[in-house]
């Protein structure tokens, strides 16, 4: 059999490997102790990572979840079965904080940047548990946006919780059969009213993953007394509700119809639920439930970008760490031009993608403390969208590319390789495919009166500023300037007139 064996990549721990996010984070946080200890508590995290976690992860992949439809007796208790890994992963969450640094005002507006670096840490290695750290984050953000007060006070004390035995995770049941992009014509459920003001859900929510959550927020419309329903987007609320179950051990007001067969995200279970009578309260006005899930689809789509970000670093990581193993032609990959090549430009990729991650939780952060100019908020709006699309399919190119940088062993599933490509497929799909965000920034734009835009065009100025300090670039950035401004009054003409204008312009 011969007697070589390929040393193989070695994960070391991500956040010292990270000369971008180190240096990005010593340049943008305060000089005080806070900022030193945001450093340490993320050098021994990605030590953990680099330790215990990823195994963890690992373990999730290899032992997906199941659905148990009847027990040994015949009765039906839609069981979803985790594996150890994945319950080990939700306590070690809360302990890490990963939901609640986000809450945690003593990081004044460095709280979310900090968060999400520990996210981006964490990302590749967590067995996909950032799927429900993000709707348990935006779940939260939503219930501080309509206000923490009964009944959702104790679900907001507990989605932010650093214990584990109290630290719940949220669902986000949004997509129904008939639509996933268009839920204002798609949902079908049905808000009947209760005496007590409470409602009951019926309807059938077609895609709902880390299903074993503790709660959810959902879109139903309400029925009026004769039964009737408003049709579209204005006639959807938003509700919460809890995942539990009765004295006969059945799920209250939910039947787990099955488990999807997916393509990548195999460590957490999707699935299809019928909802027969779910009790739930309504947190929007009647028919502002698009508007109210707003803040729910913003945080989830920065996790997203952080985990697209997060998974290009890692496999180029990796990549990096297999060239200087791997010998070809009589020498390490390392010393090939050509390969070094294909690794730089991967690096240009996912250098500009964190940058980009990391300015949205920056200006996330400065929105949340009060800190932030309209323009800041426009451009978050503006980019947070942007963000997500763009980043989402230059996941799936870099990872790519990643996986070829191993060669035939890129191919190999159990080398874990592969899965971190199928992971990154979904990037672009879930939480808004790539068009339906590319409509949303069209929209924003349109519907701000030119302010959304000016934020942009502004903020691209003001970076512009920054490099005309470099003497030999001022004339290039003088002349970009100039082309910016006369670009700016052509696409506020646009957008003044319609939106089929911007997306011409655009
Ligand atoms: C690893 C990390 C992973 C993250 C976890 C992933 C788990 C998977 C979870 C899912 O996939 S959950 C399902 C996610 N579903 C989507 O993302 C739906 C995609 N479709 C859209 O985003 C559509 O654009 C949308 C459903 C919002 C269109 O609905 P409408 O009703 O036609 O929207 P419209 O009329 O533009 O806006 C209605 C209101 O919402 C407006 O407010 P006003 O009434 O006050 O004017 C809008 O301004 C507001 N709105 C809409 N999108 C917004 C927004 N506000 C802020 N930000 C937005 N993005
Ligand atoms: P469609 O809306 O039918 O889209 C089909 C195609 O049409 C897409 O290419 C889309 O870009 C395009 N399209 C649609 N509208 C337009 C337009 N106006 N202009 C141009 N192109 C358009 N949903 C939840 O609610 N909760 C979950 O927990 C959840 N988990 C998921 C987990 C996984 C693994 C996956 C794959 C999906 C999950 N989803 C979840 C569903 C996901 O959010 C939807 O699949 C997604 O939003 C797209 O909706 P759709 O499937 O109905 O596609």
């Amino acid at each position: 059999v011969g007697s070589f064996f390929q040393d193989q990549p070695v994960l070391k721990n991500p956040f010292l490997e990270d000369a971008l996010l180190r240096g990005y984070l010593k340049r943008h946080l305060p000089q005080e102790s806070s900022s030193q200890a945001i450093l340490s508590d993320l050098n021994a995290f990605g030590e953990r990572v680099a330790k215990e976690i990823d195994i963890l992860g690992r373990e999730c992949e290899l032992n997906p979840p199941r659905l148990v439809h009847f027990d040994p007796w015949g009765r039906r208790v839609d069981h979803i079965v985790t594996s150890a890994a994945w319950k080990r992963l939700k306590d070690l969450s809360a302990q890490e904080g990963l939901v609640a640094i986000g809450y945690d005002k003593s990081f004044r507006e460095w709280s979310r940047v900090y968060q999400m670096s520990k996210l981006y840490i964490f990302s590749p290695s967590s067995g996909l548990y950032t799927c429900p750290l993000a709707m348990t984050d935006g779940a939260a953000k939503v219930i501080q946006s309509v206000g923490v007060s009964p009944p959702v006070e104790e679900a907001f004390s507990r989605l932010t919780s650093r214990q584990p035995e109290r630290f719940w995770t949220s669902g986000q049941w949004m997509t129904e059969r008939q639509g996933g992009s268009d839920v204002g014509t798609g949902t079908e459920t049905v808000a009947v009213p209760q005496t007590d003001g409470s409602y009951r859900l019926h309807g059938f929510k077609w895609f709902t993953s880390a299903t074993d959550a503790d709660m959810t927020l959902t879109l139903a419309r309400v029925q009026d007394r004769s039964g009737a329903t408003t049709m579209g987007s204005r006639g959807l609320s938003l509700f919460y509700a809890e995942v539990s179950r009765g004295e006969d051990g059945r799920l209250r007001g939910i039947e787990v119809q099955r488990l999807k067969d997916k393509l990548g995200t195999r460590q957490m279970p999707t699935a299809e639920l019928l909802l027969d009578g779910l009790p739930a309260y309504r947190l929007s006005e009647e028919g502002r439930g698009v508007a109210s899930i707003a803040n729910m689809l913003t945080i989830t789509r920065i996790h997203n970008s952080v985990s697209a970000a997060a998974a290009m670093r890692r496999v180029l990581q990796l990549a990096r760490d297999y060239a200087t193993r791997r010998t070809a032609f009589g020498k390490l990959l390392k010393d090939h031009p050509l390969h070094m090549q294909t690794l730089a430009r991967m690096e240009v990729e996912t250098r500009a993608a964190f940058l980009l991650v990391m300015e949205v939780c920056r200006l996330l952060g400065r929105e949340e403390s009060g800190l932030a100019t309209q323009l800041d908020v426009h451009l978050l709006r503006l980019l947070t969208p942007v963000v997500k699309l763009y980043t989402g399919k230059q996941a799936v190119t870099v990872v790519s590319e990643g996986l070829e940088s191993f060669g035939g062993q890129g191919y190999i599933e159990d080398t874990g390789l592969p899965g971190i490509l199928r992971d990154a497929q979904v990037l672009s799909i879930w939480e808004g495919t790539t068009n339906v965000l590319s409509l949303d920034v069209l929209r924003c734009a349109a519907r701000s009166s030119g302010m959304v835009l000016h934020a942009y065009f502004e903020h691209v100025k003001s970076l512009l500023t920054g490099a005309s300090g470099v003497s030999s670039l001022a004339p290039a950035v003088k002349a970009v300037a100039g082309a910016l401004s006369e670009l700016e009054q052509f696409v506020q003409l646009a957008a003044s007139r319609s939106p089929s204008y911007l997306e011409l312009a655009a």
